[in-house]
């Protein structure tokens, strides 16, 4: 029966995906008598946590009642007054937590709060759903750095686009539509210059009742053409153009004008540092990106250990041509023991695309 409140407590949870951020994806059910008596989640950065709508939610008294939460309940005086006080005062009997909170404001302490007021509490309860839920949580609020997803479609031999540059679309429809709505899910997205010169991308998520990233472009040398669609349409969304020393003092004052904003980080072989640029990115609160490619790009980062996850969509098409692009270019590793090992690897169909997904080992 665990099991099945939390459940419910997880899909709650999920109907904050995309507005929560940097805050976690939260969500809670209040069983009394075998009866689900409320329910809620957290809906908006800055708004209510989920236990405090759940309660609200009650249509009876919730004094001995069980609450299902997928996080640890909070135990700081935050944007709100700490949940595990809330709580104890309202005599619920037994709370049940998907996963602990890795919030050094919170850690353990709201369990302990609760189990020192005599409530009974349980935690571990799908533990590993909760955690994937709040992935980009649980690395930014203790790195400060932005959780990076690697996204690429390519065909079965690999390639991205034919030997005449032609890319749109290899993926099918349901994928590309899962991409926006991931898209809609993390705070940025990013990519190289080329592929902005090449596809003049607008970056932005077309699905309704969705929001857009803040745009990211990585140009060490300010190459980036100032009719560009991402500095044109900045009603859609912001964009930040990364860059170096070597960019020209002139590009970079005109781009300012135009109300972008730039950054210069120091040079790694020549290139952005993409390690300091993620400091800088966190800083501004910034906890997850999309990288989009291109196979330069993707290369460094993988280079620079920034990238924490990847999505391949693989059609059933074959390109092939020795000069066709393939989703990771750059200098290449060059023995195997070097190589970028992924695990957790799963794979599902997606439409009449292949999904494969798996995390970077660090
Ligand atoms: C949420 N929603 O449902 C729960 C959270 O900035 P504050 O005061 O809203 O506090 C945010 C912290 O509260 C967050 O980092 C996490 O540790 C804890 N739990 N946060 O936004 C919720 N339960
Ligand atoms: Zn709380």
């Amino acid at each position: 029966m665990d099991d099945q409140y939390m459940r419910m407590a997880l899909n709650l949870a999920k109907k904050g995906k995309g507005w929560t951020s940097p805050n976690p994806l939260v969500g809670a059910v209040i069983v009394k008598n075998g009866k689900v008596i409320g329910q809620g989640y957290h809906q908006k950065y800055g708004q209510a946590h989920a236990e405090v709508n759940a309660i609200e939610s009650a249509k009876e008294d919730v004094a001995g009642a069980t609450l299902y939460v997928t996080l640890e309940p909070c135990f700081h005086f935050g944007k709100t007054p700490p949940c595990s006080n809330l709580l104890v005062d309202k005599k619920i009997k037994r709370v049940v937590v998907g996963t602990l909170d890795p919030n050094p404001l919170v850690a353990r302490k709201g369990i302990e709060k609760l189990r020192s007021n005599g409530v009974e509490v349980v935690t571990g309860v799908l533990e590993e759903e909760c955690q994937k839920l709040n992935e980009i949580f649980m690395k930014f609020i203790v790195t400060k750095e932005p959780f990076v997803v690697m996204k690429n479609a390519m065909s079965l031999d690999g390639k991205t686009a034919t030997v005449t540059d032609e890319s749109q679309w290899i993926s099918g429809e349901t994928s590309r539509r899962q991409v926006h709505s991931l898209r809609h899910e993390l705070s940025g997205i990013m990519v190289g210059v080329e592929t902005v010169i090449k596809d003049n991308p607008r970056l932005t998520s077309r699905i309704t009742n969705s929001r857009n990233p803040i745009r990211i472009v990585v140009d060490s040398q300010l190459r980036i053409p100032s009719t560009s669609k991402v500095l044109t349409q900045q009603d859609e969304a912001k964009t930040i153009v990364a860059t170096t020393r070597r960019a020209r003092k002139e590009k970079i004052d005109m781009l300012k004008q135009m109300g972008i904003e730039v950054i210069v980080t120091k040079e790694k072989h020549g290139r952005v540092h993409l390690r300091e640029l993620m400091n800088i990115l966190g800083a501004r609160g910034i906890d997850s990106i999309l990288l989009e490619g291109g196979a330069t790009l993707n290369f460094s980062a993988l280079e620079e250990g920034i990238v924490d996850k990847i999505q391949f969509y693989i059609a059933p098409k074959i390109i092939g041509g020795k000069e066709a692009k393939t989703a990771v270019e750059g200098a290449g590793i060059h023995s195997l023991k070097n190589v970028f090992q992924i695990e957790r690897m799963t794979a599902v169909m997606v439409g009449e695309d292949l999904f494969v997904e798996g995390y970077i080992a660090k």
